[in-house]
Order: structure tokens, then sequence, then C-alpha cells
């Protein structure tokens, strides 16, 4: 049986990778053992064929791990992250098709309440974080959402420039309506343009009337609630 596969939960994994880091570098990427991980016991091996630390329940010839090359080349996302995310999902009981991560010289594993550990082999893995998982068939099979994607990547001094320039112009847009009087255009209806249009009038003569005011309160509340939207999105990306 020389063909293998790897287990669809960490197909998944590293999908969820290729996602918030379309431009990651992969040369130090690996699934399948080499040699050298063939003459010793590695998630790496092909279960069936190879030197496994677990026998499992089927017969399908899987492979239990995966490295991810660390420079994932995205301004504000690190391997560290989405590291520490995994191990707070696994610790936290979300997450339970992990059985161990290495990455820098530590290791995180579900056997040990995923508490950090020196570690001390060969290779210090600083250059790849190394992801084993669960041998049990529901969890290896799961592709269910890794969730990397709410990781929160910080913003860089570019996402920074861009949301002031954008909340500037939008102020200002909303702003321009109101001091022009364009009561109408700022809450965008037909029938609230052309009492816009009354409102305007009223106001440049300074005969506007009561009931007319509640039509400029609207466009405030619409500067407010356009404000309070581009803040959520700021939010939602910090
Ligand atoms: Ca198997
Ligand atoms: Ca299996
Ligand atoms: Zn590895």
């Amino acid at each position: 049986m020389a063909s293998w596969i790897l287990v669809p939960c960490l197909v998944k994994l590293r999908s969820e990778f290729n996602t918030i880091a379309p431009n990651r570098d992969r040369s130090s990427d690996g699934s399948v053992g080499d040699t050298a991980h063939q003459s010793s016991q590695s998630d790496h091996n092909p279960d069936e064929t190879g030197n496994v630390p677990i026998r499992d329940a089927d017969k399908k010839n899987e492979v239990h791990a995966i490295d991810v090359d660390a420079d994932l080349r995205t301004p504000g996302l690190t391997m560290e992250k989405v590291v520490q995310f995994l191990i707070a999902r696994s610790k936290s009981g979300a997450e339970k098709r992990l059985r161990y991560i290495i990455y820098n010289r530590r290791i995180w594993s579900a056997s040990n309440g995923w508490r950090q550990q020196s570690y001390t082999g060969a290779n210090p893995h600083d250059k790849h974080a190394h992801f084993s998982s669960s041998y049990e068939t529901n969890r290896e099979a799961s592709v269910a959402s890794w969730h990397l994607e709410d990781i929160p990547v910080a913003l860089t001094a570019d996402d920074k420039k861009w949301i002031s320039a954008e909340i500037a112009k939008q102020v200002k847009a909303q702003i321009d309506d109101i001091w022009s009087f364009n009561v109408g255009k700022a809450t965008n209806t037909p029938t609230q343009r052309a009492d816009g249009a009354i409102v305007t009038t009223n106001l440049r003569t300074g005969a506007i009337a009561n009931d007319q005011m509640p039509k400029l309160f609207d466009a405030i509340e619409q500067l407010t609630a356009d404000v309070a939207e581009l803040k959520a999105q700021v939010t939602a990306k910090s």
C-alpha cells in the first residue's frame, strides 16, 4: 500500500492557512514523512504502513500531521498568533481535532491540557509549525471550519490611512448635505428630497417651521448611523 491520504481535517486546516495568508511562503510546508521520518515514530508517516504512535479504527492509509511554513507574508498576521489561537480553542474544548502543536522550541499537547512545554527535539521548528491531528475517525474526517479567519489581524499603517481618509470623506459628504440644506439628499428618498428643498428654502429665508425640523434630525441620525457603521467596519478589521 504505497498510496496515502492526508486526513481531511488537516487538508482543511492547510486550506484555511492559504485563505488567510494567500502569499505565504510554502517552502517549509510538509505532510507525508521523508526517509528520516520513516525510520522513527511520527504522525507524518502513513498510519497503516508506517511507524505511528496510534493504531486507528480504519484501514485508510492516513497521514496525521502537517508542517506549515512560519512565514505567512501577511502584515499583522504571524504564525505565533495562529498557534496561540488554535491552542486557546483547543484548551477551551471548542476544538478537538488536534493532538499537539510544535512551534519555535515549544510544544503544546492535548494529553497535557495544552500547557506550554519546551521542545528540545533536534529540529527547533522555528521555520515551520507542526500540527498533529487526532486519530479518531469523526475528528480526523471533520472539515468543519477552524475559524482562522477570526484571528484578529493588526491594522497596517496603510489600512489606518485608508480608514481615516474614508471616515473623513463620508463625514464631510454628510455634513455638506446638511450644510447645503440638502436634507432630502442626505436621507435619500424622493419625498424627502422634495421636503428637503422646502426646508432649504425656509432655512435660507429664516422661516423654518417646527414640523420641518424633524427632517433635519433625520439627516443627522443618518450621519450618526453611517459613522457607527464605519466604526463597526473598522472594529471588524482591527
Ligand atoms: Ca488509518
Ligand atoms: Ca483513521
Ligand atoms: Zn512536522
